[in-house]
């Protein structure tokens, strides 16, 4: 993993010529506050000119370490050769006929691709649309309709998306779900196997845990009512909570046994980003169907609804759908993405990260006890941090750590349900002396 060589020619190094944010990006802030609603939150409100590799660069001139890739999106790195070559070609040949009036041939090559891609050999379908929200929206109408059956089971700390249906299956109230209400029906939650805060320990978690959800499910809703599981194999924005191992299998047997359709969202653990093509992958789960977006096409909306043949030609014709689903430029995008992830060995990348990031972050965990758990996959890793001595979720000295890593120029995220989760995501590209040196700046704003 030396030097990444391709995208825009960014200098791939950390440079700060403003403070953070800068002057001119101050002045585009004030502009946005007045021109956009405060319910569109920033992260760190430096306005983009270009990005590539492990670099954003600021319309100030500083270029930043990238720990984010827009939120698991740029996997393959920002505007990445084949996807800007492709996409290039596509916008001056057609830019949208509506893949359901007058088809193409990538829409197809998309589809086609993603059915072998996924896990299981089973035949399989796969459809198009633009968000995460929209994929998973879809999957459970497809478990509704091939079931006939409305009830749908999502777990604690899930994230699903904002639409009304995705942001009830989202467990966390604050932001996503307050004041929106009355929430979509035949929603219920069951207990997610979380090993750092199992009250019995982690050694027990995968079978209580599964247990607990198991007994819920049949005693409160009746496992011949449940259309769907919709569930994260690492949840996301809950904390990048790996389920305890063997949970996830004992889950999807017992939705196998009961006809009951198990659906992974792999919206932000999809495309090589955990060390595996699909993070399911990692114990054997075959779901019946899959949800993937974000990594999928290098920051052009595109996601993916993939699963069984038999439960998705149950849809009668013209009940999936949407104008833009399968937009020309985003399949175009996602070839060039697949393209990038198998050529540059993207999978074997993003377990390099993790070999490089776990070992150093456990290191921190040792020096400063505000760190509780350290954990993650391939090139999504947390840490979660506690008061001292305790489990107790610690928002705050999250909040202080991200204002210093941000005024050094490392872009980093938060995540949790108790926001008190560093989670980081590296575009797979990043070279190793940038994640060198976000893993110091971190190491800096830990003991300051
Ligand atoms: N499923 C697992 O992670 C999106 C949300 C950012 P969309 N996660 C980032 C925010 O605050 O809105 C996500 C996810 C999982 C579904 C979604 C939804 O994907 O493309 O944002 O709709």
């Amino acid at each position: 993993m030396s030097t990444y060589q391709g995208g825009p020619a960014l200098p791939q190094e950390r440079r700060l010529v403003t403070e953070i944010p800068g002057p001119k990006s101050r002045e585009l802030l004030a502009r946005k506050q007045a021109a956009v609603p405060p319910g569109i939150g920033t992260t760190l409100p430096v306005f983009v000119t270009r990005a590539g590799g492990g670099v954003v660069v600021d319309i100030d001139g500083n270029s930043l370490i990238d720990f984010g890739s827009g939120i698991a999106v740029t996997s393959v790195g920002n505007a990445a050769p084949r996807v800007v070559e492709r996409v290039s070609r596509q916008v001056a040949d057609f830019t949208h006929t509506c893949f359901m009036v007058t088809p193409y041939e990538s829409y197809v090559e998309v589809c086609e691709k993603l059915n072998e891609l996924t896990p299981g050999d089973h035949e399989k379908r796969t459809f198009l649309v633009n968000s995460g929200a929209e994929a998973v929206e879809n999957a459970v109408k497809v478990a509704r309709l091939a079931t006939g059956r409305q009830a749908v089971v999502v777990f604690d700390h899930g994230y699903h998306g904002r639409t009304l249906l995705t942001m009830t299956l989202t467990a966390k109230n604050m932001p996503y779900k307050q004041g929106f209400g009355p929430f979509a029906p035949e929603v219920y939650r069951v207990p997610l196997a979380y090993p750092y805060r199992w009250p019995t320990g982690p050694e027990n978690c995968a079978e209580e845990a599964a247990a607990q959800a198991i007994d819920a499910i049949n005693k409160q809703i009746g496992a011949g009512n449940v259309a769907a599981v919709v569930i994260e194999p690492i949840a996301g924005e809950g904390g990048f909570i790996e389920p305890a191992k063997g949970f996830l299998p004992r889950i999807a047997e017992y939705c196998r046994e009961n006809g009951i359709v198990f659906i992974a969202d792999e919206v932000q653990t999809g495309f090589a980003r955990t060390g595996q093509l699909f993070a399911c992958e990692d114990e054997g789960i075959v779901p019946d169907i899959i949800t993937t977006a974000k990594g999928i096409a290098g920051g052009l909306p595109l996601a993916a609804v993939t699963g069984r043949a038999d439960l998705l030609d149950k849809v009668h014709a013209g009940g999936l759908g949407g104008t833009y689903g399968g937009n020309p430029l985003a399949c175009e995008a996602a070839l060039g993405v697949l393209e990038t992830i198998e050529s540059e060995d993207l999978v074997a990348r993003a377990r390099r990260i993790g070999e490089i990031m776990l070992p150093r972050l456990h290191a921190m965990q040792e020096r400063f006890d505000v760190i509780g758990d350290v954990r993650g996959r391939g090139a999504m890793i947390a840490i979660e941090l506690v008061k001292p001595g305790t489990k107790e979720p610690n928002p705050e000295v999250v909040a202080e750590i991200v204002r210093r890593c941000h005024a050094e120029g490392l872009l980093v995220l938060t995540a949790g349900t108790y926001g008190n989760v560093l989670r980081f995501l590296p575009p797979l590209v990043m070279p190793e002396h940038l994640l060198e040196e976000g893993l110091a700046i971190l190491e800096k704003a830990l003991s300051a």
